[in-house]
């Protein structure tokens, strides 16, 4: 079975974190419907959607991926690295709850954000970044380790994520945008795409990827490499530092997720 867990944008999405860009309007009626058409992409192949609740009060609450990452049958409740983040793990937890995994938790006072852990394979790749603390890695990997993953800390200071600067193709492969990138030299594959928003699949099955619409040639690059590539619009998360792979946590039977 494949789920999948989002949670509805807030209306005051506007008002999220900001990191490393600058403050632009967006505009929450097209973010409601971009949401819209991301989630519909599941739907039409299967997934079952699974929603956490609305939490209105926090405008980054869309972002659902840096509150909970799955490991095989393992769920961790992140710890987020800013303050105005860490209400939203309450109702991710209680959904988690429901879902039959097992549940373990980043405590205080180590930090970590899902946008920093990129799985490939049984390796966990961890960001330390701005949001993700030494602490926090450690208790991943104590949590990890004894489980048969290899938790290899990577240095994240060009943006806000390690995942906002690469993610992996359902080969294994990490591809991201090079400028973004601290050390592209400390994976064994790498590939650099063209395009900023262009460093982010979301692997849906091994053959097909999604990716966001504002990356058309890194888009062309995969097909050739034989992948079918979905697109979908995501300017106004995009406009908040988020991208395809934070919208939604995904939930695999049988293979990490
Ligand atoms: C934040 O700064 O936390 C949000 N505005 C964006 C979070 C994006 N999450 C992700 O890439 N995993």
């Amino acid at each position: 079975m494949m789920r999948l867990l989002v949670r509805r944008p807030s209306p005051r999405l506007a008002e999220g974190e900001l990191t490393h860009i600058g403050r632009v309007p967006v505009d929450p009626d097209l973010a409601l419907e971009q949401w819209r058409g991301y989630v519909d992409v599941f739907r039409g192949r299967g997934w079952e959607v699974v929603e956490i609740p609305a939490a209105d009060g926090h405008p980054d609450g869309v972002f659902v991926e840096d509150t909970v990452v799955v490991f095989g049958d393992l769920a961790v409740i992140t710890r987020p690295g800013v303050d105005s983040r860490r209400g939203e793990i309450d109702t991710t937890r209680e959904v988690v709850a429901t879902t039959g995994l097992e549940v373990a938790a980043i405590e205080e006072p180590g930090t970590l954000d899902g946008g920093d852990v990129l799985k490939v394979g049984r390796t966990a790749y961890v960001g330390a970044s701005s949001r993700t603390s030494a602490e926090g890695i450690a208790q991943l990997r104590a949590l990890l380790e004894p489980r048969g993953w290899t938790v290899e800390a990577v240095p994240v200071t060009k943006v806000l994520h390690l995942k906002s600067g690469i993610t992996a193709l359902p080969d294994g492969t990490v591809v991201g945008y090079e400028p973004l990138v601290d050390d592209p030299a400390g994976f064994a594959r790498f590939v650099g795409v063209p395009e900023e928003h262009g460093t982010a699949v979301v692997v849906l099955d091994d053959d097909t990827v999604l990716m966001s619409a504002d990356a058309p040639e890194t888009a062309a690059l995969w097909r050739a490499r034989g992948l079918e590539v979905v697109t979908v619009p995501i300017t106004e998360f995009e406009k908040l530092e988020g991208c395809v792979t934070c919208l939604s946590v995904r939930l695999r039977d049988a293979a990490p997720a």
